[in-house]
Parts: C-alpha cells; sequence; structure tokens
C-alpha cells in the first residue's frame, strides 16, 4: 500500500477496531498542507528544567541537537508540564488532559484507567503504526487501569528495532523516554566531561557552593547523554530517508531533581523545554513566547494526523501556531497555564499528599495549597519529595542545605525549599524572577491576587476539578505501587528533626 492510501485504511482502521473512545472520530485533511500524515517522533527526557539547552542561552551545557531541531523548526519559551511528577505529567501528555480529571492517574507510582483515551491508541485505531522504548507512561501499573499494556504502546528495544518493524505502507509514531537526567548521577561526572564550575549559573535558590555547582554539572551531563542519543535517532531518520515527513518533538516531564524544583509548582519545577519540527510543513526559526501545555501535545499529534481529538481533552491542538510564520505572542488568549500537584512520593504519614494548582501568567505565579498544615517536602526528617525519597541516592545540593540549616546564609533558602507554606502563594515575576517572595498578604497585591484566585477557580471548576468543586478529593487514598519503605543510603547526613 502506498501512503497515499493510508486515509482511505485509516478510517477502516477506526471503525475496525473500535477502541474505547475513538469510534466514528471525524477526520479531515493532516494539518500542515500534508496530504500524508506525518511519522511522529515524541522525545522526552526525565527531570530536565527550562533553560537547561543550548538553544534557551545555556553555555555550560551542550545540546547540539534540541539546539537544531530549535533552529529549524520552532522553540517555545513558555511550554509547562500538567504535573511536575514523572507519572501524572506522562498521564497529561498521553491523554491531553489535566491531571485532576485522570483520577488515579493524577498520582506518581498509580495507574491509567483504561476510559481515558491516549494518542497512541488513537492513532493506532487510525492504522498508525507506534511504539515506544525506555520510560513510557510510568511508573506505575497498568493493570489495575483495566489496561494490558503500557499507554505509550507497544514497547521495542530501541528506535531502530522499531523502524525496521514499521510497515511500510503505514505512518509511524514513536515516543522514546530516556531516563536521563533523574537521578543517580555520577558524583564529578560533569566536571569529567570538561564542565567548568565557575561557569555554572546557580539560581539564588540554591546556596551558591562549590558542591551545587558539581551538582548541577553532574545533572548538565545527563542532558548531554540523552542529547546525543536524540542526535543517533535524527541521523537514523535521515539514513532511511524519513527526516521529510517526520514531526519531531523534544521536551521533558518535569523540571530538575533539586529543591524546590521537580514535584513543585514553581518554575523549576513545571517550566519546559520545548522544540518542534516538521520541515517543510512548520516554518522553522521562530521563537514563541505563547503559553503552551503538554495536555496540547496529545490535540497535536491527533490534528497533525488528521482526527478531530475526543471533546473531553483539555488541551488544545499547537498546529495553529505551528502553522505561522509568526514569533513571539502569536495567539491571543495563549497568555497564561494551569498546572496541578496531588500526591508525588510515598513521603507523608498515610500516604498524605501536597495538594496544589497554580497559575502562570507572563507577570505573575499564583499558587493555592489546599493543605497547608501539610510539609510540602514531604514529612521530615527525610523531606522524600525532593529529589529522591530516602537519600539512598546522592543528593549533593538537598545534602548540602540540610547539613547547613543553621548557616545564617542558609536558612532562609532552607526554610524555602524544607518549609511549610502559607495557603496562597503570589509572585511578581517582574521584580522577582525566580519566585523567591511570596507577595500574597501585601497590600499592594490584594488585587492581583484576588483576580488570579478566581480566575484559577472558575477554570477549575469549569474543567472538573475535585479540588474546586463540590466532589470528594481521593488522591490521598488511592493505592500506591512504589515502595513505601525508607531505605536511607550508606553514608547519607541523617537528619535531625
Ligand atoms: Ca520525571
Amino acid at each position: 500500500m502506498k501512503r497515499g492510501n493510508f486515509l482511505k485504511t485509516a478510517g477502516l482502521g477506526v471503525a475496525a477496531l473500535a477502541l474505547p473512545g475513538c469510534t466514528g472520530i471525524p477526520r479531515r485533511p493532516p494539518a500542515g498542507g500534508s496530504v500524508t500524515p506525518p511519522n511522529i517522533l515524541f522525545c522526552i527526557s526525565d527531570d530536565q528544567s527550562w533553560l537547561h539547552a543550548g538553544a534557551y542561552g545555556d553555555s555550560v551545557v551542550k545540546t547540539p541537537n534540541f539546539d537544531r531541531i530549535a533552529r529549524e523548526g520552532v522553540l517555545f519559551n513558555h511550554a509547562y508540564c500538567a504535573a511536575p511528577s514523572c507519572t501524572p505529567s506522562r498521564g497529561g501528555i498521553l491523554t491531553g488532559q489535566h491531571i485532576w480529571r485522570l483520577e488515579q492517574g493524577g498520582n506518581l507510582w498509580s495507574t491509567l484507567p483504561a476510559k481515558f483515551p491516549v494518542y497512541p491508541g488513537l492513532l493506532a485505531g487510525a492504522g498508525y503504526h507506534v511504539g515506544y522504548t525506555r520510560k513510557g507512561w510510568g511508573p506505575g501499573q497498568v493493570e489495575p487501569g483495566g489496561r494490558s499494556a503500557n499507554p505509550a504502546g507497544p514497547q521495542y528495544e530501541n528506535f531502530n528495532q522499531f523502524l525496521k518493524e514499521a510497515p511500510e505502507s503505514v505512518p509511524w509514531c514513536f515516543w522514546f523516554g530516556s531516563t536521563d537526567p533523574h537521578r543517580d548521577y555520577d558524583r564529578g561526572s560533569g566536571v569529567a566531561a570538561g564542565m567548568r564550575l565557575d561557569e555554572v549559573t546557580v539560581p539564588p535558590i540554591w546556596p551558591d557552593v562549590p558542591q551545587v555547582r558539581s551538582d548541577v554539572c553532574d545533572y548538565y551531563a545527563e542532558i548531554q547523554r540523552f542529547d546525543r542519543e536524540v542526535g543517533d535517532m535524527l541521523r537514523l531518520l535521515e539514513q532511511t530517508g524519513q527526516m521529510d515527513n517526520t514531526l519531531i518533538v523534544i521536551t521533558s516531564d518535569n523540571g530538575m531533581p533539586f529543591p524546590r524544583s521537580k514535584a513543585n509548582l514553581y518554575d523549576l519545577g513545571t517550566r519546559m523545554p520545548l522544540a518542534v519540527f516538521w520541515n517543510g510543513r512548520i516554518p522553522g526559526g521562530r521563537v514563541v513566547d505563547d503559553f503552551v501545555s503538554h495536555t496540547d501535545v496529545a490535540p497535536t499529534f491527533l490534528e497533525a494526523a488528521g482526527l478531530d481529538p475526543p471533546g473531553d481533552m483539555t488541551g488544545k491542538s499547537l498546529m495553529d501556531i505551528l502553522s505561522t510564520d509568526r514569533s513571539g505572542r502569536v495567539t491571543p488568549g495563549r497568555d497564561h497555564v494551569v498546572t496541578a500537584r496531588e500526591r508525588h512520593a510515598w513521603v507523608r504519614v498515610d500516604g498524605l499528599g501536597y495538594p496544589s494548582r497554580a497559575l502562570r501568567t507572563y507577570d505573575f505565579l499564583y499558587i493555592r495549597n489546599y493543605e497547608p498544615d501539610r510539609w510540602p517536602a514531604g514529612d521530615p526528617p527525610m523531606y522524600g519529595d525532593i529529589d529522591c525519597r530516602d537519600l539512598r541516592y546522592e543528593a549533593p545540593t538537598k545534602e548540602y542545605l540540610m547539613r547547613h540549616r543553621d548557616d545564617p546564609a542558609v536558612q532562609r533558602l532552607f526554610e524555602m525549599s524544607f518549609g511549610k507554606r502559607p495557603t496562597e502563594e503570589l509572585y511578581d515575576l517582574r521584580s522577582d524572577p525566580h519566585q523567591m517572595r511570596n507577595v500574597a498578604q501585601e497590600p499592594e497585591y490584594r488585587k492581583a491576587r484576588l483576580e488570579l484566585s478566581a480566575r484559577l477557580k472558575a477554570y477549575l471548576e469549569e474543567t472538573g476539578d475535585p479540588r474546586a468543586t463540590n466532589q470528594e478529593p481521593l488522591w490521598d487514598s488511592y493505592p500506591y505501587y512504589g515502595s513505601r519503605e525508607f531505605r536511607p543510603r550508606e553514608g547519607a547526613p541523617l537528619p535531625k528533626q
């Protein structure tokens, strides 16, 4: 079968497979002016914050392949994950929905109920050859949710094997899930790779000391490994003549595994690298400032393939942005994003989470914490929502803050990452880009706080969030499929109460 016959066959595929939630999907010509649905290559790193790529101006970490896709395609300055935690972030990408709509799927180490359609399933139903390698949806268990396979698709050893098994006649959709730069790191690997500690920019939320700089370099070294693997895949596309009709997306699932980053709704936890390339179909060389969410990925892929997203997807396709030749602020209304957090690791008594929602605009970050009496970083003394739940892995930045928590120079920074937080947080990003000074209770910000709070509440109500409506939130009581044991690493600094 030739590619040109795909649409005809795809229609048969939809009718014949009758996947839940995708029967009778209306079709239209694929987006981007193409008559042939594109291949889709989705590359996702694990725990990489926005800014940590050459294309964003970081001169220490070397990411030539991300930079190439950004340069020849579109680089997004305001992309955000659905949640700063592996499992719900990936659930948001796959379903195109906010995590509060995904029941158990809103938690780490959970399951993703089968009633929520995912884009790989919808594309497979339309005739696509789909698959993933390494880290797909997860961590969690698929069976309790009524699925028999990972929501990212059938598993392959690598991209090469997937391509070899791809029928020539149909387009494919592949998920490359690296486990870089998730901890554990090889201590000193960044310096060993040629990085210089004095060139690292340390955000002012951590002490600027060699131990922290070295930790950042070790994280960079793993980003570089991810980037090299992306490069290998791009070369494979070129060698097999498939570079021209492949939609390529590179991003991460949540922010860096450092204090006040991953598992937090600050930018270092939720703001993501994102570059998109589709040769000849989307005008490249652009940097876009519109706010976009990972929940927009699934509807984008479906539209590119000529499928209408199911009505319950809260994400919006990016094809309108991708199809223009404009840079900067492209779409009126794309001036904010909403992110969320429920239970990350099992780190509080009885498995309680730390539920929060955030509204991010160009000027403000507004956060609503629903259980301010709980510890945001996990119960002391482990504070296991920072980096890793039990200090099994080395976590030099976390350890430095814990060891020096009584030093006057460190005290405030320790509190910002480990201490309790009020119900409302508001940061004025025009004067406080690192989100260090909560102005929620300052009189001159009262108007802004009330406006943002009302706007967030209205959106959560509109999209059916139990936290904003009268339904009972169940995230604290859902099963946790990871280990509940604390297994401190030998030699870890065990922390006082
Ligand atoms: Ca992750």
